[in-house]
């Protein structure tokens, strides 16, 4: 980093406080990971500079042939981890994933079920704020107020009448795990693509933990940055590839496997010049994933989500469904009195960073919230097992049952100090 310090000492010094704010604090947005510096280096690398627009082997740009072993290696590293017939490792995020899936199969105006965001879903799933639910004719199933829970009869009800063109699963808040193929099933049933959005569990998934869609979805998506510990990216996979059985081809009106739309619809259809350097990367994070410590360090992401749903269920918080299956978990606030927005800014002032969530049937804004969500993929990462975890729930009750005391807040941040030492990430020549 010495060039970088000399010549632009005011990014550097951002760059640095934003180590120290990792190294120094608990990390428990779900959806937050740590790379390891293998996967940091690949990403700073003069990969970026290529434009490599097209696939493999396949480019409107000449100079491609050494990037061009790097994106086959991440497909092929991709494929192996999830027993895939096809993946594309372009898309720039989970959004740009999605965003490629809808314009492949859907025309505007077509019926989307999915679950509601206010529930656990997400945005590209059909929010009225996102390019998904303005251009397409969004409609939601949701969890049971009771057990906080999909009910698939009612999923299946709401498919039946709804008539969709495209049924949706996946989720950035919801703790248990999905029956992929009743799913299918109803897709069947009313002649619906079905799409599953794996960014948030796709770790697990490919440790055989978790369900797994690929087996039953007609696409896949997921981000590679969560609990699967990549780079910050998208990925689209098919697991069994065929001729796309909904009719839609793509413009030119020749490709017909469901692949051939997908590869179409990313690009010329999304993106631009594909991100050599995070493709390199995610190369990088897909070999790691596919070595045998992989597998316990997603059971151990799983064990300390429980380890702490229980330790929350036991000082009187609100877990929406009674625990987790997962890697995250949603605190309902309300029988503490407290918001999710008031939650998240005290527990930051402590360094222990969640974000605000709508727990379902919230009566409370999404700028406000009645929970917080919160994760062990990064943590886990760290090397936290069960017992610091439970520690942390202490942390984060003790902040929150004296929300009036800043000095109790001060005494859990040099706790909070302590903790991380012991459990050490990254040093400051991380990217030297
Ligand atoms: N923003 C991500 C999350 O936090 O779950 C989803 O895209």
């Amino acid at each position: 980093m010495d060039d970088l310090r000399t010549q632009d000492p005011d990014l550097y010094s951002i760059i640095q406080r934003e180590i120290d704010r990792q190294n120094d604090g608990l990390e428990l947005i779900a959806s937050e990971n740590f790379v390891s510096k293998a996967v940091l280096q690949a990403m700073g690398t003069p990969l970026t500079n290529k434009y490599a627009e097209g696939r493999p082997g396949k480019r409107y740009y000449g100079g491609c042939e050494v990037v061009d072993e790097a994106e086959v290696l991440a497909q092929e590293r991709a494929k192996k981890l999830f027993d895939a017939d096809w993946v594309n490792v372009q898309p720039h995020s989970g959004a740009t994933a999605n965003h490629a899936i809808y314009l492949s199969m859907m025309e505007p105006g077509d019926r989307l079920l999915g679950l509601d965001l206010a529930h656990g879903g997400h945005l590209t799933h059909g929010s009225p704020v996102n390019f998904s639910g303005i251009l397409y004719d969004a409609h939601f199933y949701g969890v049971e107020q009771d057990t906080g829970r999909i009910d698939m009869d009612k999923v299946r009800d709401k498919a039946k009448a709804v008539q969709p063109k495209m049924l949706s699963v996946g989720a950035s808040a919801y703790s248990r795990d999905f029956d992929f193929a009743t799913f299918r099933a109803i897709a069947d049933e009313v002649g619906a693509i079905l799409w599953v959005d794996m960014a948030h569990p796709a770790g697990l998934i490919a440790a055989d933990l978790l369900n797994d869609p690929l087996p039953h979805a007609h696409v896949v998506s997921t981000t590679t940055h969560k609990t699967l510990r990549g780079p910050r990216g998208g990925m689209l996979l098919v697991g069994n590839d065929t001729e796309n059985p909904f009719g839609k081809t793509w413009k030119s009106g020749k490709p017909k496997m469901i692949s051939e739309l997908l590869d179409s619809a990313v690009f010329p259809g999304v993106i631009g010049g594909p991100l050599m350097h995070v493709i390199a990367a995610k190369a990088v994070a897909f070999g790691e994933a596919l070595e045998s410590g992989f597998v316990d360090y997603q059971q151990r992401v799983i064990e300390n989500a429980q380890a702490m749903a229980e330790a929350f269920v036991e000082r009187g918080y609100g877990v929406i469904s009674g625990g987790t299956d997962n890697h995250l978990m949603l605190i309902d606030l309300r029988s503490k009195g407290l918001t999710g927005k008031e939650a998240e800014a005290l527990l930051g002032e402590a360094d222990i960073t969640v974000n605000k969530n709508m727990v379902p049937y919230d009566t409370e804004s999404p700028f406000v919230t009645s929970g917080i969500r919160v994760g062990t993929p990064a943590l886990t990462t760290r090397g936290f097992g069960p017992d610091e975890f439970r520690h942390v729930v202490d942390l984060i009750d003790r902040v929150l049952s004296k929300r009036d005391s800043e000095g109790a807040r001060e005494l859990v941040r040099r706790e909070v100090f302590v903790l991380t030492e012991q459990f050490p990430l990254y040093d400051h020549s991380v990217l030297a």
